[in-house]
């Protein structure tokens, strides 16, 4: 199976119901007042995480959700129901995205976590909330506000315990599949794995349940702190892992040089993150089988001495020391201490709390005006433009805001376009 960690999806709310335009009629009552009733709520994307996901994968055959709009509002000041949310399922871990501006909406770390990632449009209100005593009787009612609209991209860090780091075709694959039922390929060319794998480990003995997850990555080589050979792709997945076993071919069979291997392993993790460099390492020592490894074993218990970690010298393909390496990590992560979010990591983008009022003038390619500014378009969306007394209310609305001086500042002639949000109005004095 291949293990997809980032997919782009698409969300969509709900749009609130339409007000209602209506009025009473009672037996013996001349004119009925006002009373149509709001519309409903648009229904929010909401998503949640569930612990039998572990992948990304239920995305890649279903990358648009969309709620349900709200009901309409009715005679009678009925209110239309509120519509309700769209639950989209993610994996522990899964960080949610804009695609469009890069924003942070969600990091969804804990079981049963919930965001709201799309909100859906506000019912329109309905002629009964527009009566006041100098309109008693308005005729026009709001449409819904509009649901959002977002593209996303969903970034899941994988949640293992363990990493495993080391140059390609040291055996990381092979211990994977040695000590886990996880079978990611082994062969003798570099690169071999080149989407990181997962594998459970059982630690104890048989009835003992104690486990923890192993994350098989591929091979880095020099430069991989800058992205060489995908190198940014593959540390991002060391990011969340308590533990990092770091393996070294000990026979040198490939002509570098074990020590060697580890210091130059180590710069490229410290200089993508001075966090990775902290985390705790414990070195293993692989292909004890083939010649030349006891010599070289020899220069790396000095090298464990010196650094003051441990050392295990194993054989993934027999499975030879491997019990004591597991055993190792195990208790590594039984004294592993969280490590407080510091400074690094992931920045979060801070969006700028844009001024729902605040109005600006522009000019389209084609030179015609755009007026801009949430607050106006979304007033634009929810305009019953069809009705005068709605029509009226939006030219009162325009006015006070001053949009018409500010127009005319920029030079606006009698009978060219503005634009607002998707409305396209001949400007007239
Ligand atoms: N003799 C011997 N060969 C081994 C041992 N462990 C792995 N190999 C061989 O080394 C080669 C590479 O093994 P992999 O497990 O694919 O190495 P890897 O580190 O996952 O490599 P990449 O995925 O390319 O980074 C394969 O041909 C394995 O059979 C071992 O303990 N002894
Ligand atoms: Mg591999």
């Amino acid at each position: 199976m291949q293990f997809i960690d980032r997919i782009t999806i698409k969300v969509t709310a709900g749009t609130g119901g339409h007000g209602k335009s209506a009025f009473r009629r009672e037996k013996f009552v001349a004119k009925g007042g006002p009373s149509g009733g709001d519309g409903g709520r648009g229904g929010d994307v909401i998503f949640r995480v569930d612990n039998n996901m572990n992948t990304l994968l239920d995305f890649r055959y279903h990358r648009k959700f969309t709620a349900k709009n709200g009901e309409n509002g009715d005679i009678k000041n009925q209110y239309g129901h509120n519509a309700p949310p769209c639950i989209v399922k993610v994996p522990q871990g899964t960080l949610v995205k804009d695609a469009d501006t890069g924003e942070i909406l969600a990091d969804l770390t804990e079981l049963g976590q919930e965001a709201v990632i799309a909100k859906g449009g506000r019912g329109g209100r309905g002629n009964a909330k527009f009566a006041n005593s100098a309109n008693r009787a308005p005729t026009f009612a709001e449409f819904g506000e509009p649901g959002e609209v977002k593209n996303l991209l969903l970034e899941l860090k994988l949640l293992a315990d363990v990493g495993l780091v080391g140059y390609p075709s040291v055996g990381k694959s092979s211990l994977v599949s040695k000590v886990s039922a996880a079978r990611p390929e082994i062969a003798e060319y570099h690169f071999t794995t080149i989407t990181p794998v997962l594998g459970v480990v059982n630690v104890g003995e048989l009835g003992d349940e104690k486990t923890f997850v192993m994350a098989d990555i591929p091979g880095l080589i020099d430069g991989a702190s800058e992205g060489v050979g995908l190198g940014h792709d593959f540390l991002r997945h060391v990011e969340r892992t308590k533990i990092i076993v770091h393996i070294v071919d000990a026979s040198g069979i490939e002509g570098r040089d074990p020590v060697e291997d580890y210091y130059k392993i180590n710069k490229e993790l410290k200089l993508y993150s001075e966090k990775i460099a902290r985390r705790t390492q414990i070195l293993a020592a692989n292909k004890m089988d083939l010649p030349g490894a006891e010599e070289n074993l020899q220069r790396l218990r000095e090298l464990a001495d010196k650094e003051g970690i441990q050392l295990f010298p194993i054989c993934a393909a027999t499975g030879q020391g491997l019990k004591e390496l597991i055993n190792a990590v195990a208790k590594a992560l039984d004294e592993y201490v969280e490590e407080p979010d510091a400074e690094e990591g992931e920045k979060v983008y801070e969006a700028q709390a844009e001024d729902p009022d605040k109005i600006t003038i522009s000019r389209n390619i084609s030179g015609e005006f755009v007026v801009s500014g949430k607050s106006l378009e979304k007033l634009v969306a929810m305009t019953n433009f069809g009705n005068d007394e709605a029509l009226r209310r939006f030219q009162y609305i325009w006015r006070i805001k001053g949009i018409d001086k500010k127009l005319q500042e920029r030079g606006i002639k009698e009978g060219e376009t503005v634009h607002i949000g998707d409305m396209e109005f001949e400007y007239r004095e």
